[in-house]
């Protein structure tokens, strides 16, 4: 197992820092003079996704030299463990398999000697036909309404994907039904999402792993009193409840049979589940075919990261320039632009995916790391994002690589719309690569006085991602491409991307701080001063006693 340091001592490492001295002056203008192909070479595609790097601030060099990193740190076989399921998430003794959930019937995955394809087809066959049944007008509420309604209720992984994906793949779902996400435990969150609908017609989908999660399940027991006292009768919920859980114990105590319960297996991280049993919601507005596409699209991917060359390899690529930015060029953060306002939630969705996994402080030998780890991921898609902050990533002081994400078909009729919007994505790379000099303002009769604030420098890195169409395959395969570029920035700083202990100690405190808020009496406060005086405003306002 490597030390501490040992990232910084390999001999790719050391080559990487002098070359970074010899580069980094060196603008994306000059790259692109000295060598009139680097559009067309310094580009991959792999299950039907285009990648452009060519505007990215590097040479044939520094891609030679960030492979024989990953070589070095052993990439490929780190990879093939991940897909042989061996317990790679090694501080929860897991193993990290959510490729799984996209195998073929045909194929054979083992996790302790068990082969679980067959149980991933038998829940997703399960799936299938529920959703028929609801899609259908088959599965009825309690007083014979056809659902209209879904209301999935979950947070963090088993919220953010499917919320994405629903607003993603709108034009493939079905318009007669509404679907609405709650997740956050403000009251807002549920009464807004609930106050316009009937109950009647309404379908709650509890998506929880654990099923013990405080914000899922205060906000499903909410709803069971909501709809329970709404419809008067205590047998509704089995019409208007369905579980997605690994804890069949907890989904039973809650009241839902298990017959409704949808599962799936420990071998699957949160943030990695938009793809197992906590999709159902996403496969009820698009039916059970349009999942499987999105199902396809994943495996494709899983693929071409399986059995690509490094070197055409697009999650490897895109994974090891975010390395090159991260800990070379000292690029804190990193941007993420669909253009696609179906994205909308894409840039959120990622941010868990890769902050969640790589945000960590010490190496798979739980040593201190001397070395930069995950970036801030962040972005809105384009154009609103031009309208809004590409000024900063213009002309501001900071260096923010950023990914542009665009489609060459449009999903709507309004094809000039399209036109308009995929120029831009193309204008914002082309400008951010090689913006304006003072010479070329000058040579436009730009007034002497405003050309100093009017020179664009350039040389503002971006990734193009282009793919035919945003259907349901296209984005399981940009998933997949954002699941595996984390993986291999991982492997890079040999850090444990499948574990997230640190979100734990502040629920431990919320836990206690939850009765200091709601004692009739003032107990005994415990904390910091800052955090005393807080709890007793609060108190305050709420009439309690000090
Ligand atoms: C993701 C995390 C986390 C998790 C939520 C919800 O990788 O583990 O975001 O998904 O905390 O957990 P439950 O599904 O158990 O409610």
């Amino acid at each position: 197992m490597p030390d501490a340091s040992r990232l910084i001592r390999t001999q790719a490492w050391q080559a990487l820092k002098t070359h970074y001295e010899e580069i980094r002056a060196t603008t994306l203008r000059q790259l692109f003079a000295e060598d009139a192909t680097r559009g067309e070479s310094f580009c991959a595609r792999g299950a039907e996704i285009f990648l452009d790097y060519s505007k990215n601030r590097i040479t044939a060099k520094t891609l030679s030299l960030l492979f024989a990193l990953a070589r070095e740190r052993g990439l490929e076989a780190r990879r093939d463990a991940m897909f042989r399921g061996e317990k790679i998430n090694i501080t929860e003794d897991r193993a990290v398999l959510h490729t799984a959930l996209r195998a073929p019937r045909w194929s054979s995955i083992h996790v302790e000697g068990r082969d679980v394809v067959p149980e991933v087809h038998a829940v997703l066959d399960r799936m299938s036909d529920f959703a028929d049944r609801v899609r259908g007008g088959k599965w009825l509420g309690c007083t014979g309404k056809r659902i209209k309604n879904v209301v999935n209720i979950g947070i963090g992984g088993s919220y953010l994907g499917p919320e994405m994906a629903c607003l993603a793949l709108r034009p493939f779902s079905q318009r007669s039904m509404d679907f609405r996400f709650v997740s956050n435990v403000d009251g807002s969150d549920f009464s807004e999402a609930t106050q316009d609908i009937d109950p009647a017609e309404t379908l709650f989908v509890i998506s929880s792993k654990t099923f013990t999660t405080l914000e899922t399940m205060t906000n499903a027991l909410t709803a069971r009193q909501w709809l329970v006292e709404a419809l008067g009768r205590g047998d509704a919920v089995a019409a208007h409840f369905v579980a997605v859980s690994t804890n069949d114990a907890k989904v039973r105590e809650f009241g839902i049979d298990t017959a409704n319960m949808f599962g799936f297996w420990d071998w699957v991280g949160g943030r990695y589940s938009m793809d197992s049993a906590i999709g159902l919601s996403t496969m009820l507005a698009v039916g059970p075919q349009n999942f499987k596409e999105m199902l396809a699209g994943f495996h494709a991917m899983d693929d071409h990261f399986k059995t690509a060359p490094l070197e055409q390899n697009l999650p490897v690529l895109m994974g090891l320039l975010t390395v090159w930015y991260n800990n070379f060029f000292g690029a804190q953060t990193m941007g993420v632009m669909p253009y696609a306002s179906g994205l909308k939630r894409f840039p959120a969705y990622l941010q868990q995916l890769q902050m969640e996994s790589n945000g960590k402080h010490v190496d798979l030998g739980g040593r201190s790391i001397d070395y930069q780890t995950g970036p801030v991921i962040w972005g809105e898609p384009g154009t609103d994002a031009q309208h809004s902050f590409y000024q900063l990533i213009h002309q501001g002081t900071k260096l923010i690589p950023c990914d542009l994400i665009g489609f060459c078909l449009p999903l709507s009729p309004l094809e000039h719309h399209h036109h308009l919007l995929m120029a831009n994505m193309f204008a914002q790379a082309e400008a951010l690569a090689f913006g304006k000099t003072a010479e070329e303002l000058a040579a436009e009769g730009s007034p002497a006085l405003q050309t100093p604030f009017r020179v664009c420098e350039g040389n503002r890195p971006t990734n193009v991602i282009l793919a035919e169409r945003l259907t349901p395959k296209t984005l399981g395969s940009l998933v997949a491409l954002y699941e595996h570029n984390v993986f291999t920035q991982g492997v890079v700083w040999d850090i444990d991307s499948f574990d997230q202990w640190g979100v734990e100690l502040g629920k431990v405190l919320a836990g206690q701080i939850t009765p200091e808020l709601t004692a009739e009496r003032e107990p005994p406060l415990k904390h910091d001063s800052s955090t005393n005086a807080l709890i007793r405003r609060y108190r305050g306002f709420q009439g309690r006693r000090q």
